[in-house]
């Protein structure tokens, strides 16, 4: 059975967006059961759970003695089992993998920049007067994105991994209205987030915290 790491406690501002919930719910959506190991601080920095997640973060996943980790990548093994997350044709699965890249590497940064400073640092001069272009490149991206989603409910013709990405990285800034704003993006968002899929995978990570602060 797979055993997939994740915090045993985060602050507030981060629980459901730590980004186990990507595997936990590429998981759900395949129908493979899991266990987690919640691990603190002090586990990040033992030479063995190093020897699993090189930066001491989470996700990673121990399947039957094979480790991987990145969230992308262990949500892209998963998908490349199964025909529920990935297109069948080599064409349809390419499409699909560049839509992941571009949820993680076009999309997730200029998200990630604007709510690290929001949540981080709003007060700081510096922040101040960083903030705007931060929020203007992450609008345009986002723009581009809607543009995209326009006349089409997922990124290619139907849900895949990439939805699956993509989805998880439009929740992280819930401290502004970013994607709130933008009614294609916060439809799709809401689309991908009804699959019962999600909300298992939702609900099994904060479970995991609620049972840890029992
Ligand atoms: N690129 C990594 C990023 C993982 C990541 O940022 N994990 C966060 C939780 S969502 C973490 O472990 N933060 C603690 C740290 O970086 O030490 C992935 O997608 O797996």
């Amino acid at each position: 059975m797979i055993t997939l790491s994740a915090f045993r406690s985060v602050p507030p501002f981060a629980k459901g967006l730590v980004r186990d919930l990507r595997v936990r719910w590429a998981l759900e959506e395949t129908g493979q059961p899991y266990q987690t190991l919640r691990i603190g601080q002090d586990d990040k920095d033992t030479p063995a759970y190093r020897a699993m997640q090189p930066f001491g973060q989470v996700p990673a996943i121990d399947d039957d003695g094979f480790t991987m980790f990145e969230s992308a990548a262990i949500v892209m093994r998963i998908a490349e089992q199964s025909d529920v997350l990935a297109p069948s044709d080599a064409a349809g699965r390419s499409r699909m993998i560049a839509w992941m890249f571009a949820a993680m590497n076009t999309i997730e940064p200029p998200i990630q920049n604007l709510t690290t400073i929001d949540l981080f640092d709003p007060n700081e001069d510096w922040a101040k007067q960083r903030r705007p272009q931060a929020l203007a490149m992450a609008q345009m991206r986002l723009q581009s994105l809607a543009a995209w989603l326009n006349d089409r409910d997922y990124l290619e013709d139907r849900f895949t991994a990439a939805d699956l990405l993509m989805t998880t990285v439009l929740r992280i800034p819930r401290q502004c209205d970013l994607v709130a704003s933008i009614p294609v993006l916060e439809a799709y968002r809401l689309r991908c987030e009804a699959r019962p899929a999600f909300k298992r995978a939702l609900d099994a990570q904060m479970g995991d915290f609620e049972d840890m602060a029992a």
